[in-house]
């Protein structure tokens, strides 16, 4: 993954040593040496030098008030280091020996529990999960350092019940570089659990909650910078069942649309820093879903199946409009509400940043259907995912007609 950081350094070295015999040259025969025996260059060189260290002044961020609430002890990302990467590839350089590569870091979305998760003998549900950070590729070749739950993106699919008692522990793997911690959209309470589960590398916490409220839930790393931490790949869900469960379905895919801001541009190989301007301007190179670009179709069904999709949406800046290309949802559970009004015959569901949606479906029909965020240039960054059906034909629904054409005069139109 080195490889074109390498090809990298040695087109600017050999840059860099063009220049050099091009000043020598000129150096040699006399040009720089006529230049600087007339006084009067000093003055715009001096004014130069002042020019350069006012604006690296002037550009340097200091942490702005306005940027985070002040109990938060953070500030906006950004200044002058986002605008030099290659002290940040330096800095992966130092640390990437810490790093444990992942061979696919995308959340498998067939990984959905089938029931919620039984209580301990105690009637406490016990969750836990570890913060890691990890190096793995977003597409073949490009690799990123991505901060997880669990060395996967989305972190694992969470169930429980409506009125459990939850003890959800987090560890941070004493390899990170960062402090972690969980906000579970789930829970009633100051920061979701946030500030409870503050640990350094190396640390356990576990906090206690009540699920008050049935739903599908976002969950995410809240340590400031939150948005740079969500946007590495911290989040995931949580299906809170109501008490009577969910009507049952044949299928069920865990799906979680991300974004990832990369220093390189779209389709640059080799090992990419994350771009903290790129993250303020809310403009990724990536859009991907459950981690990174598909390769093979990763959901599988038959005609027949009626299939549920748990859709969330990590963000951190893009509302997704979510929609199964040649599939109308039969059923969608608007912004994951669990006993609201359900919507029937519906194309697209709209899935907030940091919200989720629930979408139910019959498959008619055999092929291949892309999920897509219908804001489709994102495509082109990679959020799409393919959900491969098998089974019988069914023409009476979907079926090709053969034009045959009747004769040469509409030929000829057609031609035209
Ligand atoms: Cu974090």
């Amino acid at each position: 993954m080195f490889t074109y950081i390498i090809f990298e350094f040695i087109s600017a070295l050999v840059g860099g040593i063009a220049l050099v015999l091009i000043i020598r040259y000129l150096w040699n025969r006399g040009h720089i040496k006529k230049i600087f025996q007339q006084k009067w260059i000093y003055i715009p060189l001096l004014l130069f030098v002042l020019a350069f260290f006012a604006g690296l002044i002037a550009n340097r961020t200091y942490a702005p008030s306005f940027a985070m609430p002040a109990f938060m002890h953070s500030h906006a990302p950004g200044g002058l280091p986002a605008y030099i990467p290659f002290g940040k590839i330096l800095d992966f350089l130092r640390y990437e020996h810490r790093f444990e590569k992942i061979a696919d870091i995308g959340a498998d979305p067939t990984e959905v529990p089938t029931n919620a998760q039984a209580p301990d003998a105690d009637g406490i549900v016990r969750i836990s999960l570890t913060a890691q950070e990890v190096i793995s590729e977003i597409a073949p070749g490009i690799y990123f350092n991505y901060w997880t739950y669990n060395k996967q993106v989305p972190g694992p699919m969470l169930r429980i019940r409506e009125g459990d008692t939850v003890e959800l522990t987090l560890t941070n793997d004493p390899s990170s570089l960062h402090n972690h911690n969980i906000d579970l959209h789930a829970v009633t309470g100051p920061g979701g659990g946030a500030v409870l589960t503050n640990v350094a590398p190396g640390e356990t916490k576990t906090f206690r909650f009540k699920a008050l409220n049935p739903g599908l839930y976002v969950y995410h790393c809240a340590m400031p910078n939150v948005s740079t931490h969500n946007s590495h790949g911290q989040y995931g869900l949580i299906l809170v069942e109501p008490k009577e469960g969910l009507a049952p379905v044949d299928k069920e895919f865990y799906v979680v649309q991300g974004e990832l801001y990369t220093a390189g541009h779209l389709g640059k190989r080799g090992l990419t820093v994350f771009d903290s301007n790129a993250l303020l301007d809310g403009n990724p190179n990536y859009v991907v879903f459950n981690g990174r670009t598909e390769t093979t179709p990763r959901m599988h069904a038959t005609v027949g199946e009626k299939v549920r999709i748990y859709v969330g949406n990590g963000g951190v800046n893009l509302i997704s409009s979510f929609h199964v290309i040649g599939e109308i949802f039969d059923t969608v559970y608007p912004n994951a509400s669990i006993n609201g009004a359900l919507e029937h015959n519906t194309q697209a569901t709209a899935v907030l940043p940091g919200g989720a949606s629930i979408v139910e479906f019959t498959l008619d029909v055999p092929g291949k259907y892309l999920l897509v965020d219908h804001a489709l240039a994102r495509m082109n960054k990679g959020a799409w995912a393919v959900l491969d059906v098998a089974g019988p034909e069914n023409k009476d629904i979907f079926s090709q007609v053969e034009t045959v054409l009747q004769n040469t005069t509409e030929m000829k139109a057609v031609h035209e």
